[in-house]
């Protein structure tokens, strides 16, 4: 992979298999005993607060009980060692890429260690929880504070950068994601659309795998760190 100066690179759930933090669309589309439907949607919260507060509750705690694996400290050292631009944006809610040491990194759904005030629209770092309806740190008021991630039908964060960014980039590379979900799933066809090659890395093929020009299957835990080997040669 010569003259390549910029590279993009998309994560998904996969990259976090390997850490014990469960996928969306395992083999019976369920997860931890809830369709990502009926926790994942703003009337899913506007029916039952309580479900969906204790759902995003239970995740949050359950971040201090992982670590992150091999995949994402081989893209911290992309990050810190590679020369060109790079932008990792994670479809993923956990904080795992962050203290596996990236930090040119976009959570376009959002952060689960974050919440976002509806009564102030103030989004702040948030470690507690959120079922206790807590008050918000901006504004005082209690109970108006729900996770900050981004749900079915919402608009994910930071498009004009990311579209920016796949607009300029010489490599895509897509890691762990099934490609079931958009905007996120079309970013392969964008960058292809500006020339960039794309390189695919997953366990199976995505939904989207005929629009890489390479794909390699395994897991992210021995794939990612033998391609950033390759990247920094
Ligand atoms: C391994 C591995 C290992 C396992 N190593 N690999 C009809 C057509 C097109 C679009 C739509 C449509 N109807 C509605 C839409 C839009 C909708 C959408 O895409 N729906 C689909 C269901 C069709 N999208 C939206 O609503 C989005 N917003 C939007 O579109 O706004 C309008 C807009 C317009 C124009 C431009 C921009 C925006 C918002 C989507 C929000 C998604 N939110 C979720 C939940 C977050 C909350 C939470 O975490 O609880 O985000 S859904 C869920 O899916 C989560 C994930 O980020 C996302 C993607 O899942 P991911 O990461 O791919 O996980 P899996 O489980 O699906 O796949 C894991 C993969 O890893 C698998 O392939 C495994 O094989 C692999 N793997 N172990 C390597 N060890």
């Amino acid at each position: 992979m010569t003259d390549i100066q910029s590279i993009v690179v998309l994560t998904g759930a996969g990259i976090s298999a390997e850490s014990g933090v469960p996928t969306f669309r395992g083999p019976d589309g369920l997860w931890e005993g809830h369709r990502v439907e009926d926790v994942a949607t703003p009337d899913a919260y506007a029916r039952d607060p309580d479900l969906v507060l204790d759902f995003y509750d239970q995740r949050r705690a359950n971040l201090d009980r992982v670590t992150p694996n091999e995949a994402h400290e081989a893209l911290g050292r992309l990050d810190a060692e590679w020369p060109g631009e790079l932008l990792i944006v994670t479809q993923n809610v956990d904080d795992l890429h962050e203290r596996g040491g990236a930090t040119r990194l976009l959570h376009m759904h959002g952060e689960l260690k974050k919440g976002w005030c509806l009564a102030c629209d103030a989004r702040a770092p948030f470690d507690g929880t959120m079922a206790d309806r807590p008050a918000c740190a901006s504004c005082g008021t209690a109970g108006q504070i729900r996770p900050d991630i981004v749900w079915f039908g919402e608009m994910p964060y930071e498009m004009d950068r990311i579209d920016d960014a796949l607009a300029a980039c010489d490599l895509f590379v897509s890691i762990g994601t099934s490609g079931a979900v958009y905007p996120a799933a079309g970013f392969v066809q964008g960058a292809r659309h500006h020339g960039a090659r794309t390189l695919e890395l997953n366990l199976e093929p995505s939904e989207g795998s005929i629009f890489f020009h390479e794909s390699r299957m395994g897991r992210a835990g021995e794939l990612v760190p033998a391609w950033v080997d390759e990247m920094l040669g």
